[in-house]
């Protein structure tokens, strides 16, 4: 249809709007674009905001590569300040931070979550870097608080006559490099090396966590000055150690080997990396204390996030803890919360002394089991040894670490010797003094290798005693550190075997082929280390010295060191593993039993059950310089 033009008359456009209507209309919705953009793009912090508007962005290339490197996620929200709040759950249907909120799901009217997320970003402090944890931990003020030089002053160095021990303490570091530059060469990043086949193994007890050597050797290099392979060492954790594991582990190995690792790695040098990783770690530890008593299961899975009573060969543990593990947490836990300011480490392992010290012992001793469901002991089987022993090590080293002010774990310790001397103790018709075995009040009478720690145990804790014990417990140790050489003195290889009876006529030997092997284990020679500060008795460093020989000539193989399948055959059957304890406690323990009372002082450490020291709280007296 065809228009004709009315004079006057000012056409309306196509939408029926006249010119100044159209300008207002122009000018008010260039108005809105304005504000929209300004509140998008140039408030404070308006990431969030950005995030609700524009397509998510693709990762740059290569930058996930870099997180597995780091040993984290990017997907993850940043690590949340741990002072004092609980754990940060691991990353799944579990962890809030990958949840909406309630308040943000579908449904809000949009103004008002606008209103909220500008009211979160004005409020919200800011973040942590991703991959760091606040501390409040000053470390320059502990290193000021230590007693001693960390590796001692040197000052008795010079006087040594050039030195039969300073040659023996070279030779033990010497050891010491061979072992590492063989897992190096061959299994680097691997649990453990097999000599042997030359190759690297894993195992399954650490949960897919690899590099227990390495975890494990960091202190020894660090004390035998070995710092070309500290730094190896350290540049593994920063660049090869990941903590997103998915398989079962055990908490008690775990705890001991690598988070203990880690934290002695930190308090001697500083170094930012090994704190964080270990109170990850830690973190990653709770679940296994999610029981109704609270007693931690054995195995942690760290891809359910749920403890298992599943055990690792060594016990058949049905569905009850064992002492020795649950019992192994303390020193590390209270570690972790100094160092995180994250007080649920240090509420775990309260209350399981708590669990503890309320149950009822059958004459005053602790059986192996424990229910974590119902708190009741499982079965009556009492040792020293394997299943037992570290529990009562944490209880005087708990004492010694608090700098004696943790009175309920010095009275606990006592209280449980005394009750292990009555009913344990024996002395052989040769004149051996050992700890048998209880079961339900039925004594078997062998030691295993796992007990001979208890000789540096007992010394460790003879000061502290009731005046009128302390000249006995002195006695008591040094013997059976005396018994436990002979397990040593009576094979053919002068090493020890798994386990030694005193019955049938043999006293301090295995009597069978299962018991007589020998996995490069620490016990005795931690022993000695002890016995030797506390007395300076030249023998403890005599015996020290067969062993080196005897590990020299025997274990010693072209591709590192190895466990041997019988003590009693000089020709040697390798059992091809570099255990990793041999590097973070036997190797160790030799070195300090040649090594001036200064280095990694009794005063200012205490070592945790894989010989990783950790340091006593001096943080209520004054400085005095050690550091
Ligand atoms: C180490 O892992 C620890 O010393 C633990 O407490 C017991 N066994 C081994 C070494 O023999």
């Amino acid at each position: 249809m065809l228009m004709r033009k009315v004079p006057g008359f000012v056409p309306a456009s196509s939408w029926g709007l006249r010119l100044p209507q159209k300008f207002l209309f122009l000018l008010f919705l260039s108005g809105l674009i304005t504000l929209c953009f300004g509140a998008l793009f140039l408030l404070p912090n308006s990431s969030r905001l950005k995030r609700l508007f524009l397509a998510p962005r693709t990762q740059q290339p290569g930058m996930e590569a870099v997180a597995q490197v780091a040993g984290h996620s990017l997907a993850r929200e940043p690590e949340s300040p741990p002072n004092p709040a609980p754990a940060v759950p691991a990353p799944g249907k579990d962890d809030p931070s990958s949840q909406a909120s309630p308040r943000s799901r579908k449904g809000w009217p949009r103004r008002t979550r606008l209103v909220e997320l500008r009211e979160e970003v004005a409020a919200a402090p800011p973040r942590p870097q991703e991959g760091s944890i606040q501390s409040s931990f000053d470390f320059n003020a502990f290193r000021s608080r230590l007693r001693h030089p960390v590796l001692g002053t040197g000052a008795n160095k010079s006087k040594e006559p050039q030195s039969l021990v300073q040659t023996q303490r070279e030779k033990i570091k010497e050891m010491m490099q061979f072992a590492w530059q063989s897992y190096k060469r061959y299994a680097m990043g691997k649990n453990e090396l097999r000599p042997l086949t030359k190759d690297g193994y894993e195992g399954s007890m650490f949960g897919g966590l690899s590099g227990a050597t390495v975890i494990d050797s960091l202190d020894t290099l660090y004390l035998m000055e070995l710092k070309e392979e500290f730094q190896e060492a350290k540049a593994w954790v920063e660049e090869s150690f990941h903590l997103n594991v998915s398989g079962e582990a055990s908490l008690f190995e775990v705890n001991i080997r690598y988070i203990g690792g880690l934290l002695s790695a930190f308090y001697l040098t500083g170094e930012e990396v090994f704190r964080i990783k270990a109170i990850k770690l830690g973190e990653k530890l709770l679940p296994a204390f999610d029981t109704p008593t609270g007693i931690p299961k054995g195995v942690v899975n760290f891809k359910s996030n749920r403890g298992s009573n599943q055990s690792w060969g060594w016990a058949m543990a049905g569905s009850s803890s064992i002492l020795a593990e649950f019992g192994s947490l303390h020193l590390e836990f209270l570690h972790l919360t100094e160092l995180s300011g994250n007080q649920v480490f240090a509420e775990k392992v309260r209350n399981i002394r708590k669990v503890l010290k309320d149950l009822d012992k059958p004459f005053g001793l602790y059986p192996n089991f424990l229910s974590p469901v119902s708190g009741n002991w499982m079965q009556h089987h009492v040792s020293v040894g394997g299943l037992g022993d570290s529990f009562y090590e944490y209880l005087i080293k708990s004492w010694l670490m608090s700098a004696k002010t943790d009175m309920e774990a010095k009275d606990m310790y006592y209280e449980a010797l005394e009750a292990i001397e009555t009913h344990l103790l024996n002395v052989s018709p040769g004149g051996l003094t050992y700890i048998a075995e209880w079961r339900g009040g039925i004594l078997d009478h062998k030691m295993g290798h796992l007990a001979c720690f208890s000789g540096g145990m007992i010394a460790l804790g003879a000061d502290d005693a009731k005046e009128e014990k302390r000249a006995h417990y002195r006695e008591l140790a040094a013997q059976i550190t005396k018994t436990c050489h002979e397990s040593y003195a009576r094979s053919d290889t002068k090493l020890g075997p798994e386990a030694f009876w005193f019955n049938s006529g043999l006293e301090a030997m295995a009597t069978q082929m299962s018991e007589s092997y020998y996995i490069l284990r620490p016990e005795v020679v931690e022993s000695y280390m002890y016995l030797w500060r506390q007395t300076h008795n030249p023998i403890y460093r005599e015996w020290g010295w067969d062993v080196v020989m005897a590990l020299e000539k025997y274990c010693r193989t072209e591709a590192g060191f190895s466990g041997i399948q019988d003590v009693y055959s000089t020709v040697p059957s390798h059992d091809n593993k570099q255990q990793t304890f041999f590097l973070a406690e036997t190797l160790k323990y030799l070195y300090l039993l040649f090594s001036e009372d200064d280095v990694l002082s009794l005063e200012d450490w205490v070592f945790n059950t894989e010989a990783h020291p950790l340091p006593v709280n001096h943080s209520h007296s004054s400085a005095r310089g050690g550091g």
